[in-house]
């Protein structure tokens, strides 16, 4: 593997995650295999498990790790080309890409969708900046369309706790009182589509996803009629995709929340969010502490998720 920006970078899946939880036996097998090399994670935005599980996987693997904030304490980057720059941006971002690929060996990048311009974001324009310029094998630690690192971990979950051998997967929308982006429900619709469960996605109107992602899915828009008999709820909130209110909040609607009254129609379901979650919010505290929740388990096999990836990646370096 050169680059890691979605699903289609693992090839097989069952044999990704085979190999996944070949590393999760023995997490030190391969501590060789990154010595004298330099993993740099790059942040644009805040983050708590993946820099925490991606610097883990690096060290697992012997290598030395570097984690640059741009917004604390690095300039601020220019990212359009073209631009005269007078204003608050004392760096461009082609200067800064091939510095940073100077010192290091792998670099993993956090760049969010912006919401200035679907185009901008949808083409994923700061990752493949950094793709083309840093001379180095790029791996997504959540960028504009997708996080991968996170649906792959969540695979690997599902994989560890499916009760039968096809699980219905329920991707639902929940309130939030901010504009968040659609990476990790792109990602984990791109994951499931090409997993062996029953997938349904169910969320207000409004909402669709990008026909990228959603592909074939099973679109419900009454959630519980969604929820009926389902393994798993993924619960994750997103902004609006479709023109003309990309990145806009459509609803703040409690009725969405995930509470007893859904899980009570479901398949004794697993609960599980990529977090950080907002409490009475996404889910109800009684939902996230039940011993049906997986949402620590799942945020720990971000550290085995992030190894699979990067030990690919050291092993074609
Ligand atoms: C981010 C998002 O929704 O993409 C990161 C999730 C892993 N969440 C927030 O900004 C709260
Ligand atoms: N799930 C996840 O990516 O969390 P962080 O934003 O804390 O890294």
């Amino acid at each position: 593997m050169r680059h890691f920006t979605n699903v289609k970078d693992l090839g097989n899946l069952n044999e990704a995650v085979k190999e996944a939880l070949e590393i999760k036996k023995n997490r030190f097998a391969y501590k060789h295999l990154g010595e004298n090399k330099t993993l740099m994670m790059v942040f644009f935005n805040s983050s708590l498990r993946t820099r925490l599980s991606t610097q883990k996987a690096g060290m697992n693997l012997g290598m030395n790790t570097m984690v640059l904030d741009i917004n604390q304490g690095a300039w601020k980057l220019e990212t359009e080309r073209g631009v005269v720059m007078d204003g608050d941006k004392p760096e461009h971002i082609l200067e800064a890409i091939p510095v940073m690929g100077s010192y290091c060996d792998v670099i993993g990048v956090r760049a969010f969708a912006k919401f200035e311009s679907k185009q901008f974001d949808y083409e994923e324009t700061i990752l493949n900046q950094f793709i083309k310029y840093s001379g180095r094998p790029v791996f997504s630690m959540e960028a504009a369309t997708g996080h991968p690192l996170q649906s792959f971990a969540d695979l690997i979950t599902i994989e560890e706790y499916r009760e039968t051998a096809r699980p219905k997967v329920v991707l639902t929308w929940a309130p939030h009182p901010n504009a968040l982006p659609q990476a990790v429900p792109n990602s984990f619709a791109d994951f499931m589509n090409e997993a062996d469960v029953d997938f349904v996605i169910t969320h207000p109107e409004g909402y669709e996803l990008s026909s990228t992602f959603v592909r074939n899915a099973r679109v419900e828009y009454d959630q519980m009629k969604a929820f009926e008999g389902a393994d798993f709820i993924y619960a994750k909130n997103w902004s609006a995709f479709q023109d003309p209110n990309y990145g806009k909040i459509l609803s703040k609607d409690r009725a969405w929340t995930v509470s007893d009254r859904q899980m009570a129609v479901t398949n004794n379901a697993r609960f599980m969010h990529c977090l950080p979650v907002r409490r009475n919010m996404i889910v109800t505290d009684d939902v996230i502490e039940s011993p049906r929740s997986l949402v620590i388990p799942e945020a720990a096999n971000r550290e085995i998720s992030a190894q699979t990836v990067i030990k690919r990646i050291l092993k074609n370096l």
